[in-house]
């Protein structure tokens, strides 16, 4: 199978660290490609980045549609269009948010996000409460370091999310952590080996749910909500 991952932000530096943690976890037959749009924000900070990142995933869609992919991630853990790629697309699209949320109610009675900055809090309690899992999501905290702190070696971002990571388990009682941002996915191992605790990626979670879904053989419903678009 084919899985296309969208990176909604221009930044190709994160696109190419999605795809590679992607691929590490990726079953034998499975290509996956990672794009980003080539004129959104360079990161997605809040609602304003959000809403102008939207018509270029959306574009993403649309070709790896056309070309035949499989399934889609949405890699932006605000999980952006997620509804309006749906539409888009005959197979499954999965959000890193969802996933992730999915996945750690699988392996702890409550779990913690810990994102960037504190203006994108109130979107992931938002998706908490919109995917049902406002009561095992014990908090949405941010390790307050802008997105592109990621992207930049010798930052001491990294340093920060582990911080982040370790007051949630003292304060929280989570049994496991999720990490709130796509460009965070090259640090899950190293996280997890330093705080003791399941420490879950969005972009692995979301590519083998999707890898799960076609391997069921289910795609997305178009009767309903998710009817392709009208001619307008
Ligand atoms: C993301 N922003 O996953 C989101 C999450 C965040 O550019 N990629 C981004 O940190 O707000």
């Amino acid at each position: 199978m084919r899985i296309l991952l969208v990176n909604p932000n221009s930044t190709a530096s994160m696109t190419r660290k999605i795809g590679d943690a992607a691929r590490a976890v990726a079953a034998a037959g499975t290509v996956v490609v990672a794009v980003n749009p080539p004129d959104t924000p360079p990161s997605i900070e809040g609602y304003y980045d959000e809403a102008l990142s939207l018509a270029g995933l959306l574009a993403e869609v649309r070709k790896g549609e056309a070309e035949g992919f499989d399934g889609f991630v949405v890699a932006c853990f605000d999980d952006s269009g997620l509804d309006a790629c749906r539409s888009l697309a005959t197979g499954p699209v999965v959000g890193i948010c969802e996933a992730a949320m999915h996945l750690a109610t699988t392996i702890a009675t409550g779990f913690s996000v810990v994102t960037t900055l504190p203006r994108s809090i109130p979107i992931i309690e938002h998706n908490a409460l919109r995917y049902g899992f406002e009561r095992q999501c014990r908090r949405v905290r941010a390790a307050d370091v802008p997105v592109l702190a990621l992207e930049q070696p010798g930052s001491d971002a990294r340093q920060k999310v582990r911080s982040e990571i370790m007051r949630a388990i003292e304060e929280d009682r989570c049994e496991a952590v999720i990490l709130g941002c796509a460009g965070m996915a090259d640090l899950t191992n190293w996280l997890s080996e330093e705080t003791g605790i399941p420490v879950i990626d969005g972009v692995v979670a979301a590519a083998k749910l999707v890898e799960a879904i076609v391997g069921a053989g289910l795609r997305t419903g178009k009767t309903g909500g998710y009817a392709p678009p009208l001619p307008k």
